[in-house]
């Protein structure tokens, strides 16, 4: 996969080269371009933005630069990009988004500073290839380069051959499937006592049947807490008898369609 990047600041772009992303780049599973998108100016202040029209605090950054920025880059390869553009007034990023940009060939981003990019760049581009306005969360960051990196670190991992194991991603909390939008429970390794805290005693059991209920049930206790809209959504199908019970336990109610909703007992803390 071909990433480019086109910032202000090449240099808070620097942890792509560490740790699982920097190891996929130097295996070559991913070919990472970062550009100073000040190389597209002409004037002497290197100059990239100016005030809103309209009136309004803050600045926009100006079409220009990043029209000839685009260009150049698109025109360095053959095929088309799909352009990410992160803003905080995107659509969500989530793990269905990952899962397909994980899918393309060739990803262009372009995290804004001040109050972001000129509209027409959104519409010039989008007239021609796939573009993607995506936000990270309910938040306001001062620019889009900590959104490429967590996206960027999000789809790099789901590349074949990235992660040592294929299996690692089969329970990862929102991944579709099997364990499908329930938080990932609790993990323990060694040593067995720890400041006199021990293990769960189910988990030195040996009985893989046992195992594997107790982590469901860990992950609906630690979802019920902590995003009870997950519990929510949850499809009815995908519920067994003993989740079922475990919620009912917690407060929990099954509602004529079959999803659960919370009890007045469920809402305490
Ligand atoms: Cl993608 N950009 C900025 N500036 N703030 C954000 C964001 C993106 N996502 C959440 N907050």
């Amino acid at each position: 996969m071909r990433l480019d990047v086109v910032t202000i600041f090449p240099e808070y772009l620097e942890p792509l080269n560490v740790s699982l992303v920097g190891k996929a780049r130097a295996r070559g599973l991913l070919d990472v371009r970062v550009h100073d998108l000040r190389q597209w100016t002409h004037d002497r202040h290197n100059t990239v933005d100016d005030t809103p029209y309209g009136g309004g605090p803050g600045m926009v950054m100006k079409p220009e630069p990043w029209g000839e920025a685009l260009d150049t880059i698109i025109a360095s390869q053959e095929g088309d990009p799909v352009v990410v553009v992160p803003t905080p007034s995107g659509r969500p990023f989530d793990q269905a988004t990952a899962v397909e940009l994980a899918e393309k060939p060739w990803l262009i981003f372009t995290p804004a500073r001040y109050e972001g990019i000129d509209r027409r760049v959104v519409d010039e581009y989008g007239e021609r290839f796939e573009v993607r306005e995506l936000s990270i969360g309910d938040y306001v960051l001062a620019g889009g380069e900590a959104p490429v990196l967590v996206m960027v670190e999000a789809v790099a991992r789901l590349l074949p051959g990235v992660l040592g194991n294929a299996e690692s991603h089969r329970d990862d909390s929102f991944a579709p499937g099997a364990m499908a939008d329930l938080l990932e429970g609790p993990v323990y390794t060694k040593p067995p006592l720890w400041r006199g805290r021990g293990i769960p005693e189910v988990l030195l059991s040996g009985h893989h049947g046992r195992i594997a209920r107790w982590r469901r049930d860990q992950a609906f206790l630690r979802t019920a807490r902590y995003r009870p809209d997950l519990i929510e959504r949850c499809d009815p199908a995908a519920l067994d008898a003993d989740d079922r019970k475990l919620l009912t336990e917690l407060g929990w109610a099954e509602r004529p369609d079959g999803r659960f909703g919370r009890t007045a007992e469920g809402m305490e803390e």
